[in-house]
């Protein structure tokens, strides 16, 4: 018989979904109506899960599936899965890492440009036939450079590396906070995220969640600045979401490019109007190279625990 494996998120790759119907009965959770008479239904029989990393699992479902050997986040996040109670029964909760790091540095990027150089505006511009109605170069107004920025990153880990080799390609001066500085790299660490904010003309943040929620309030994106902007491509809840719009709203940064919020797919409506935001659907990892790449690591984690063996992508083994 083959093992039971609880799906909550989608894969968008075929080539992995047949890998996983061939291997596995695959309990495909999201597609269900009533999930409380599915869980209840097939619940016991239960040995891997697959979610993503905004997702997670919930505690209360995890004390459901009594069989549960492994726990494989399809994404790097691990910060909505409880870990601790996942350690205390001794079952492997995995993550892909590596496997999304240059989609996701490309990303931020990508929204930095969009950002100082008004790339979205424009195009509403040009795409609302405006240019023929407003030929003038005043009507648009002047961007500002990229290139030789000074760049703060927020967690130095695969990603926050992966965007300053970026960003010193565009001749930014690139600096970093972090829990404590990062071997082997070489850019300035300043322990301080206000300070960093202050020698920063745009903030990318990269971190962890679970241990820096709400690090980006109001004091730090006075701190970033008038002319500052803020790129985040790590997780809403970094951000005190309130204060970036009345930061937005007031002036007190420039701009900011998001691709993640604090309640997906829900996004503050103010930020609907505003030229100076780009925003993106939590898209950074969402390429068919990384995402297949992703779901061969799920596919690996899910083959190892389920085998007996400690998955290397092992966070809690
Ligand atoms: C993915 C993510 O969109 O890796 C993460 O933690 O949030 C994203 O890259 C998500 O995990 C896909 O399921």
């Amino acid at each position: 018989m083959k093992p039971e494996v609880l799906q909550l998120n989608p894969i968008l790759v075929p080539s992995i979904n047949e890998k996983l119907d061939a291997l596995y009965t695959m309990r495909r959770y999201y597609e269900q109506e009533d999930k409380e008479a599915y869980i209840r239904e097939v619940g016991q029989r239960i040995r891997g899960v697959i979610t993503g990393g905004h997702t997670g699992i919930s505690r209360a479902l995890m004390e459901r599936l009594p069989s549960l050997e492994v726990v494989a986040v399809n994404g790097v996040g691990t910060d909505a899965v409880d870990l601790a109670y996942a350690r205390q029964r001794g079952i492997p909760v995995t993550g892909t890492f590596g496997a999304l790091t240059e989609d996701v540095a490309d990303m931020a990027l990508g929204l930095l440009l969009a950002t100082c150089r008004n790339l979205c505006a424009v195009d509403r511009f040009v795409r609302d036939g405006l240019w023929p109605e407003f030929p003038q170069p005043g009507s648009i107004p002047l961007a500002r450079r990229v290139s030789g920025m000074q760049v703060g990153i927020v967690g130095m880990g695969r990603v926050g590396q992966a965007v300053a080799k970026r960003a010193a390609a565009f001749g930014c001066m690139v600096r970093y906070t972090d829990l404590q500085p990062i071997a082997g790299v070489g850019h300035e660490f300043i322990p301080e995220l206000r300070r960093l904010a202050e020698a920063s003309d745009a903030l990318v943040l990269c971190a962890a969640a679970d241990k820096a929620e709400g690090i980006i309030d109001a004091r730090i994106l006075e701190a970033l600045g008038k002319g500052g902007y803020l790129i985040n491509i790590a997780r809403g809840r970094l951000v005190n979401e309130s204060d970036l719009v009345h930061a937005l709203r007031s002036g007190a940064i420039a701009g900011a490019g998001l691709d993640v919020f604090v309640d997906e797919p829900n996004v503050p409506q103010e930020l609907f109007a505003m030229d100076n935001v780009v925003l993106q659907a939590h898209r950074a990892s969402a390429t068919v190279e990384s995402r297949t790449a992703m779901g061969e690591m799920v596919l690996a984690s899910l083959a190892d625990a389920l085998a007996g063996r400690r998955p290397a992508m092992s966070l809690t083994t």
